[in-house]
Order: C-alpha cells, then structure tokens, then sequence
C-alpha cells in the first residue's frame, strides 16, 4: 500500500492541439481520485498568475512579443510554480499536468528558434516520471470541431510542431494513439498511470530537466 513518506508522481500530458489531452487528463484525475490516490490537475500556461496573464494576453493576440521574449515568459511560468510542484510531489501528492517543457521547445522551435537555446531555461525544473503523447495527424486534429481563435491554432504551424515534438521523446515517453476511442485510451492512461504511481512510491528520485 501507501505510505505517508511516499511521493507522488509528475505525469506530464503533451500533443498537438486538438489531441484529446484535456478530456484524457479529466478522466484520468477522476479515475485516480477513485482510486483513493491524492491527485491534482495543473496545466501550462498556467494563466492565473502575472506572467501566466501576459502568456494569455499573447495567445489571444492582444499583444504581440519578440519569440525569446515569450518563450522566456513560458518557462518563467513553470519556473514559479516549481517550488510548489516539488512540495506537493514531496508530500505524496501526484500531478497530472496539461502541457510542460516539451511544449515549451516544441512550440518555439516551430518558429525557427534554435532548438538547444529554447531548452537551456528548462533545465533544472523537475523532469516528470511519465509523459503522455498523445499521438494525433495534425490534419486529423484540425478535422477535430476545428481550431480557436488562439495564436498557434493553424494547420501549417501545428505540422511543424509534430516534428519537432519527435526529436524530443525519451525514456519517460510512452506515444498513444490519439485516434483510438476515447475508452480505449483511457485504458491504457490509466495502467500507464498506475503503474508510474507505483515506481514513485517505491522511491525513485526526483531529478532535473536536462541539466
Ligand atoms: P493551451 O491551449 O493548452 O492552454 O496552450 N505553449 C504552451 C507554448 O508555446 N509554450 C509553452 O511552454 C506552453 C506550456 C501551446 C496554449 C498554447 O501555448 C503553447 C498552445
């Protein structure tokens, strides 16, 4: 079972808009949750903060930002919360996060930015135990009820952030096919999941972001 000195897990959730990750992660708080497990939902950009407003003030194309400045401005916004993420994992909480680090380059480097110089202000934030991709065609996303109104919500951009997700998958990646039914990925989140929790609480260490 559980025990109080165990930690909690980081499961990071990334892939295309449109993929499914925010109903995937939904699903999965409520299964965990059910399973007795303390679990939190986050999500990035996290837009509750001063830095997370000038992010959405971007997104919406309110305001315009040199591509290093808002770049800067998204690992800003992890860098903010990682005192807080480190206590809740410290104290057996397990955090399903909605887009991280890898968005972060993934995005950035499909505007041409240089894919090392986009990593270099990540490094040193928790790496997660487990990250999710949820693997989607970005035309089949976009077939997907359509994009927003948001910056970044385009077919072409979207095809060049695919491929620059690809050169970042490591050990912790598992890649789900975003085109099974909704269960049918579900099902195996949630083995994925529970078998990560349990690695965590076994006591495998926390450790750095590519540093
Ligand atoms: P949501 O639609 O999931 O709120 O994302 N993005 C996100 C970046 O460019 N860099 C980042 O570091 C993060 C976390 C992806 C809003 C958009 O912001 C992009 C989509």
């Amino acid at each position: 079972g559980q025990h109080s000195s165990s930690r909690g897990s980081l499961i990071v959730f990334e892939g295309l808009d449109r993929s499914g990750k925010t109903s995937q992660c939904g699903k999965l708080l409520s299964y965990l949750k059910g399973e007795g497990l303390s679990v939190e939902a986050w999500r990035f950009p996290d837009r509750s903060t001063g830095v997370g407003q000038m992010i959405s003030s971007y997104l919406a194309n309110q305001s315009n930002l040199d591509d290093r400045a808002i770049h800067l401005l998204f690992s800003a916004n992890r860098w903010e919360k990682r005192a807080l993420m480190e206590n809740k994992l410290q104290s057996g909480i397990t955090l399903i996060v909605d887009r991280y680090s890898y968005s972060g380059v993934a995005f950035s480097a499909a505007k041409g930015l240089d894919i090392e110089w986009c990593k270099a202000p990540e490094a040193g934030l928790i790496a997660p135990d487990l990250v999710i991709y949820l693997d989607v065609l970005p035309e089949k996303a976009a077939e997907r009820g359509g994009y927003g109104t948001e910056r970044y919500e385009q077919l072409e951009f979207q095809k060049r952030v695919a491929e620059h997700y690809k050169t970042l998958h490591d050990d912790s990646w598992e890649v789900i096919d975003g085109c099974l039914s909704m269960e049918a990925v579900q099902q195996q989140l949630r083995e994925l999941a529970t078998n990560c929790v349990k690695t965590c609480q076994r006591g495998k260490p926390l450790v750095s972001l590519w540093s």
